[in-house]
């Protein structure tokens, strides 16, 4: 059995104790109340749901298991030639909590890599899709295509106690999680590429074999694993993570559940900004004539945009109230490797005069960048222009969280979900009870 499989079972035996006082002793004790506010509006802030994997503060941003994204990138294990950490290393520290070993990360590599051969009817489903389909849609096809090879539904089948439902999910995750950079790549390469393709290598950690296989030069094994890592998770309310855990609480499989991920995931106020924010960058663009706007021109655009009743793509966020720190992870990046890109100062700009209009303009509760706004600006750098696939790369890093969050809903016996709705009758007639207090 693999060490980081081996160490989870430790881990869950653990947990599951904690879980079960709390229910036991304290399962009535209030955590939170709702208002009529908060049901029309989106549910902001409400806390109903639980996850270990990762947690979100508005002012400091995700934490990792309690780990800052400075402290992640810093006490990850790297590759010999590498500034970033190996993506195997951060799913390792997701799902148990501790930082692993160099020969930790190792042995994840190693296993997944043996995992990463696609079955040949998902090239012929991504081949059979009709052109100028969205990248995202292929994606989620394929996933969905891999369902019969779910190994938890044949456990399910054979009636496997429920405590052991998380055994057969880990190994669905792991055979999902090696092959999602193969199928994104083949996408790209069939959808842009002629169906070129770069087979991939073994010998390879996940981020390089990713960059290997998109046949782009280092760094951009430093840019993939750099961004799977900060793509990975949210906590869990944001649209994709919630999606993957709701369909899975039915004990629906995770190649169902990750292709709900990423559905949720393929919307512009959600991961599909990270192509909105080119989009709108390149309309900027030929609109000056392909020279550096002044100030007053660039804002006169974002007053453009806004004026025309469209949202400003990459500003803004649900929950948080400051710059974004994965933002500032990948401006950091383009500061150090790409100081001079045309696109980057572009960014730049932005990110000076943006947060001043919208609070003039004052309807966001945040004005400041999210990590959309910097993420397709470096991925055009190294030659990925096409940015309708960019979400598709947003969606293998947010696999990473959501997976691993699927392994613990299943070892916690996590139920369905099944949250009450109202009506606004029911509402009304609170509300005015409410009045007369
Ligand atoms: N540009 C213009 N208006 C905005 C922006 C923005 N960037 N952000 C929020 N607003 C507006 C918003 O549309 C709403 O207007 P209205 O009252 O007319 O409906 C008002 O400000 C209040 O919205 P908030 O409560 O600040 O934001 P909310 O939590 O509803 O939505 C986002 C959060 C992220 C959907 C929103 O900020 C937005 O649309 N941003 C641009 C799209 C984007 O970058 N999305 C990616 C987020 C990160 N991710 O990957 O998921
Ligand atoms: C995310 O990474 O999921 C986004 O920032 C959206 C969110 O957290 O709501």
């Amino acid at each position: 059995m693999s060490q980081l499989k081996e160490l989870l079972r430790k881990k869950i035996a653990e947990h599951r104790p904690r879980i079960t006082h709390l229910l036991e002793k304290h399962a009535h004790v209030k955590v939170d109340e709702i208002t009529i506010g908060q049901i029309y509006g989106g549910m902001r802030g409400v806390k109903c749901l639980v996850s270990d994997i990762s947690c979100l503060d508005p002012e400091k941003g995700i934490r990792y298991r309690g780990y800052t994204l400075p402290e992640v990138f810093e006490k990850l294990p790297k590759p010999p030639k590498g500034d970033m950490p190996y993506v195997e290393g951060l799913f390792f520290l997701l799902l148990t909590g501790e930082i692993p070993t160099e020969e930790q990360v190792i042995d994840v590599i190693n296993d997944l890599s043996n995992r990463r051969i696609l079955p040949r009817y998902v090239y012929e489903v991504i081949d059979a899709y009709p052109s100028y389909s969205h990248p995202m849609a292929i994606f989620s096809s394929a996933i969905m295509t891999m369902q019969r090879e779910s190994f938890f539904n044949k456990k399910y089948r054979s009636g496997v106690s429920k405590m052991d439902y998380w055994e057969s999910t880990y190994e669905d995750a792991l055979n999902l999680l090696a092959k999602l950079p193969e199928v994104a790549s083949y996408i790209y390469a069939k959808v842009y590429r002629k169906g070129t393709r770069i087979h991939s290598s073994p010998h390879l950690d996940f981020g390089a074999n990713f960059a290997n296989m998109m046949g782009i030069d280092t760094p951009y094994d430093d840019v993939s694993r750099m961004y799977f890592i900060v793509h990975a998770d949210h906590e869990g309310g944001n649209v994709s993570a919630h999606t993957g855990h709701l369909v899975a609480s039915s004990l629906a499989d995770v190649y169902l559940a990750i292709s709900g991920m990423v559905n949720g995931l393929a919307g512009p106020l959600h991961g599909l900004a990270n192509q909105e924010v080119l989009r709108w960058l390149q309309a900027l663009k030929e609109k000056m004539g392909d020279v550096l706007p002044t100030e007053d021109e660039l804002k006169q655009f974002v007053w453009d945009t806004l004026n025309s009743g469209q949202v400003i793509p990459g500003f803004g966020h649900a929950v948080l109230r400051k710059t974004d720190p994965r933002y500032m992870v990948q401006r950091e990046f383009c500061q150090k490797h790409m100081p001079e890109d045309e696109l980057f100062k572009y960014t730049d700009m932005l990110y000076k005069i943006v947060p001043d209009i919208l609070i003039e303009h004052g309807k966001a509760k945040n004005p400041w960048p999210n990590l959309d706004a910097q993420s397709g600006v470096i991925q055009w750098h190294y030659g990925v222009k096409e940015f309708d696939f960019y979400t598709v790369l947003f969606g293998i890093g947010r696999a990473i969280g959501v997976l691993s969050n699927v392994i613990w809903d299943r070892a916690i016996g996590y139920p369905l979900e099944r949250p009450k709705s109202v009506t606004t009758d029911m509402l009304t007639a609170i509300a005015h009870a409410h009045k007369k207090k």
